[in-house]
């Protein structure tokens, strides 16, 4: 007897979905090139339903945000008024703790544990070593100081990733389209992100490339998705403050300038037991291509 192997939704086949969507293709089009190209009817239907699905919460998350206005200079969450409990899409956040210079907002349950656990699996099979720009090209580089692997997601790549983008956007009052995808970082024992700044050093000519798709870097989310036992802080050195790494909490910055004044120099501490995962937003002053 012939055993029929299941088709998984790829990552290439969600990009690909998602291509025909931006060129205009009809779901029609696309459920019969999919159809025509080996993928089984029902496999092509809940892909395509998944990649709509997607779109229509980024779609709704980026309406409410024309509701209140076009973004502000920084992204910030609405907490002036002394709110510490927040509702962002539909899930209740609370503020741990916040700093005003730098601008460090500390944020608990941002995500739920099992949206934590589900992020983890779909990142796990495409880790890779960890690379950073390379200020002289603008290209990657595997880098010494950065011993974590990781891997990127495209923008609502899927319905989960969309959700939590668009939780994002209302915490920190700045649209899905202004954010870069969301990347996954892996530690293990020993593993660490050296302390560095996230914006882009204009003087180096490899930013120029960087910079076209969307503007400078204005402020980060880091968000903790598994906790080690044992190190694997986020430190600020200049302002010598250390973050936990909690399960679904949360540490925001933002920088009004790409410059050292910002005091927002900070790294990821070793790792001294077990593993620790996050996921990380970066937030662009422009749409991100
Ligand atoms: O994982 C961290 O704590 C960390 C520290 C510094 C992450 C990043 N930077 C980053 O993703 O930029
Ligand atoms: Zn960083």
């Amino acid at each position: 007897m012939t055993k029929v192997q299941p088709q998984p939704i790829t990552a290439d086949l969600r990009r690909w979905i998602a291509s025909q969507l931006d060129i205009g293709a009809t779901a029609q089009d696309i459920v019969l090139s999919m159809q025509a190209s080996g993928w089984s009817p029902g496999v092509a239907q809940g892909a395509l339903a998944e990649a709509l699905d997607s779109r229509a919460v980024l779609a709704a998350a980026d309406a409410a945000m024309a509701k209140v206005g076009p973004a502000g200079h920084l992204p910030e969450p609405a907490i002036a008024d002394g709110s510490h409990t927040l509702v962002a899409a539909g899930h209740t956040v609370h503020v741990a703790c916040s700093m005003r210079r730098p601008r460090v907002v500390v944020f608990d349950d941002l995500l739920t544990a099992d949206e934590c656990e589900a992020l983890v699996e779909l990142a796990r099979p495409r880790l890779a070593r960890s690379e950073t720009v390379d200020h002289a090209t603008g290209g990657n580089e595997v880098n010494a100081a950065r011993t974590s692997e990781g891997m990127f997601f495209s923008r609502g790549e899927t319905p989960l990733i969309a959700h939590v983008e668009a939780r994002i956007a209302a915490l920190l009052n700045w649209p899905v389209d202004r954010g870069e995808g969301l990347q996954v970082l892996r530690y293990g024992p020993g593993a660490e992100y050296r302390p560095h700044h996230d914006y882009f050093d204009p003087a180096q000519p490899g930013s120029t490339s960087v910079l076209r798709r969307g503007g400078q870097r204005v402020a980060t989310l880091v968000i903790y998705l598994k906790a080690p036992a044992r190190g694997g802080a986020t430190v600020f050195p200049d302002v010598d403050l250390d973050v936990a790494p909690v399960r679904g909490s949360a540490v925001f910055f933002s920088y009004d300038k790409p410059h050292a004044s910002t005091r927002t120099l900070h790294g990821g501490a070793p790792v001294f037991e077990g593993e620790k995962w996050v996921a990380t937003k970066w937030l662009r002053e422009d749409v991100f291509t």
